[in-house]
This record gives structure tokens, C-alpha cells and sequence, in this order.
């Protein structure tokens, strides 16, 4: 057994994880991924479709990890390394950024001494490292304590909690190198129509009618249609080379969005991230779908219930609520996403791995 590792367990919008000073995780500040990696998986669990020796909750959405540090750039506060650990195997990535675990990172920054609390609310400017692109989240901070308490409510968790508001700078291509990374707003793949887009999240999305699915089935009965999963699979594996993510058969991206028409939001999805299936859906694949909402030509456009002036607000309809999404685009190029989230600190201590 380790000695213990100093560390902070947070809901973080609808997803939960540890949150880490770099400097506190083993091999972290050093850039020694496999010495960091190996204490996670251990922390975490896995491989174990139960994560039960570790502290994961046998779900994607409760295993993951925020390293945060203080950063010498003088247009941010903090920078944040998301990695995702894989449940049922022994792989940790960084080949995405995560909007959920992303709210907790103002408070815990503020918590742990890395920007100074106002009395009020504090603005904290968080570079994500996966992607090199920039975030805003505002904290209420009365007193200059960060107050976790509220009255703001989010699709997908229960009871109300302190609002956070979290402001992407600018997202469009932020891991493939473009917004569209095959070029194109929609392509055939293996006879399906898809649009392949990266609004901060890599995304394939896929009308559900044509799988022979409605779009409103629950997370279960996709998860347990295997040959929809074959396929998808094998779709993923060629959109991932076209969109300049190369082979992602061990990578957490693209997602597999399943999209349908809206019953009262803009659009109506089922995710896959990528094997499991979301209960809601991730915020920046919710800014990537709102993104493709907007624009012209995408498989999303054609069914999307949204008006085209350049700051809608778009609900986005998944398994367990909306989620809504403000972006600033012009003509489908877009320049900021808004969305609001809440977080709660749940234990603060040390982890043994
Ligand atoms: O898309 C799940 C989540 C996410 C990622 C996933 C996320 C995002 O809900 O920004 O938040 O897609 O793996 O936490």
C-alpha cells in the first residue's frame, strides 16, 4: 500500500471523481504517465467491471480525474489535465476533455489555495491541457468561501446546488485540428450518413431511423443490443482515422451520438461514450451536437427544432432531462458555448493505491 495521496472526491455536473493537485499524484508533476497511471488504476479499481477495490463507481461518469496545478501563462488561473480511467480495462487516456468534471475545478482550485476567493463570486480561467483551449467558470465565493449550496438544478442530478456558469472560449476542433475534421458536414460511412464534428468533444452523430432505432430507447436496452454495438464499433473505428484521431480502438473517442427529433428541446440523443451509454449527455458533446444543430448540411440540422440567429439557446434532449447550451456562432461558426452546471465537494482526505 502507497502512502497516502492527498486528494478530493467532487460531483462534478453529472459526473463524479478525484481531484488532484499535479503535484500530489504520483509521477505527476515529473510527466511519469506510467507511474501516474498505474496509481490511478489502482486507486480507481480497475480493471473491474465493479471497480471494487478502488474508489470508482463501476461507471464511466464516476471514473475519472481532474489534475489541476497553477500555471505561469498570464491570460489563465489554473490548468486542468482531464484523464478518463477505463472501468473494465487497464487504460488511462487523455484523449479527451471532460465539461462535468470540469465544474468542480474552479471550487477545488479555489479550496486549495491556487486562486484567491472574492467575496462574491470568483472568476477562474481554466486552460483544459487535453486541448490546449480555454474555459471560464464562475464560482459563488460569499465571504470569499466557496459555497456549494443553492437553488440551481440540473437535468440528470437531484436537488438544487450553487450555480456555476462555465463559458467555452473557443472549442471548434479542439482535438481533431477542425470543426468538420473530414471536411465535410456530412459523409457515407459504411452506408450510413453521419457527421463527423469536434465543438470540444469529437463526435460522430448518426440519425437513430436509420439504425432502425426510434432515439428514445433507454441506455439498457442499447447497451444490451450487441449488434447495434458491433456496428457502431466498427463505424467508430472508421470515423476515428477520418477524423484525424487515428486507431481509437483503446481511446475514449469519438462518442457515438444517436440523434432523433426533439420532443420540447432542439434535439433529442442517446450517446455512446463510446461503449457505454450516457444517462445524459456530456457538456461538450452537447456543445458539439447544439453546434451541428446550427449549422447547414449536418445530419443534425435537417431535424433539429432551433432558430438560426447567431445566439440560440438550444435544449438538448437525453436520457434523464435537457440539457441547455447557449452558443454564439455566425453562420454555424461558432465563438462561445455557455452552459450551467453545479458541483459538490463530497470528501476531501487522502487515498491510498
Ligand atoms: O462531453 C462523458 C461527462 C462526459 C464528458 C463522456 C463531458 C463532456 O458527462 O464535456 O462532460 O462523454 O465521456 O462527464
Amino acid at each position: 500500500m502507497s502512502e497516502g495521496v492527498r486528494c478530493m472526491w467532487m460531483r462534478g455536473g453529472t459526473s463524479k471523481g478525484g481531484y488532484f493537485l499535479a503535484e500530489d499524484v504520483p509521477g505527476g508533476s515529473a510527466g511519469d504517465s506510467a507511474l501516474r497511471d498505474a496509481f490511478l488504476l489502482r486507486a480507481f479499481g480497475s480493471p473491474d467491471p465493479r471497480q471494487i477495490d478502488g474508489m470508482g463507481g463501476g461507471d464511466p461518469l464516476t471514473s475519472k480525474v481532474a489534475m489541476v496545478s497553477g500555471s505561469d501563462r498570464p491570460d489563465v488561473d489554473v490548468e486542468y489535465l482531464f484523464l478518463q480511467v477505463f472501468v473494465d480495462r487497464a487504460v488511462v487516456s487523455d484523449a479527451q476533455n471532460c465539461g462535468n468534471i470540469l465544474a468542480g475545478v474552479g471550487p477545488f482550485a479555489i479550496e486549495r489555495g491556487l486562486v484567491a476567493a472574492r467575496d462574491g463570486v470568483t472568476p477562474v480561467s481554466v486552460l483544459m491541457v487535453n486541448s490546449g483551449q480555454i474555459a471560464d467558470v464562475m464560482v459563488d465565493t460569499p465571504g470569499g468561501v466557496v459555497r456549494y449550496d443553492g437553488e440551481a438544478q440540473i437535468d440528470g442530478v437531484p436537488g438544487t446546488a450553487a450555480p456555476i456558469s462555465v463559458a467555452f472560449r473557443d472549442t471548434a476542433g479542439a482535438s481533431c485540428g477542425a470543426l468538420f475534421p473530414s471536411g465535410n458536414t456530412c459523409d457515407v460511412v459504411d452506408g450510413v450518413p453521419v457527421t463527423m464534428i469536434d465543438a470540444g468533444m469529437p463526435c460522430v452523430l448518426i440519425g437513430a431511423v436509420g439504425l432502425g432505432l426510434s432515439g428514445s430507447e433507454d441506455p439498457e436496452v442499447l447497451e444490451a443490443d450487441t449488434a447495434l454495438k458491433t456496428r457502431l464499433e466498427s463505424l467508430r473505428l472508421a470515423c476515428g482515422e477520418m477524423m484525424n484521431l487515428g486507431d481509437v480502438t483503446n481511446s475514449s473517442v469519438p462518442k457515438m451520438t444517436l440523434i432523433s427529433p426533439a420532443i420540447s428541446g432542439a434535439i433529442s440523443t442517446r450517446s455512446f461514450i463510446p461503449h457505454r451509454v450516457h444517462k445524459g449527455i456530456g457538456v461538450l458533446a452537447a456543445v458539439s451536437v447544439a453546434t451541428a444543430c446550427v449549422t447547414p448540411g449536418t445530419v443534425a440540422h435537417e431535424i433539429a427544432k432551433c432558430d438560426t440567429k447567431d445566439s440560440p439557446t438550444l435544449g438538448i434532449e437525453h436520457p434523464t432531462g435537457i440539457t441547455a447550451v447557449k452558443i454564439t456562432h455566425e453562420g454555424g461558426k461558432l465563438q462561445h458555448a455557455a452552459i450551467l452546471r453545479t458541483a459538490r465537494k463530497l470528501m476531501d482526505g487522502e487515498i491510498f493505491a
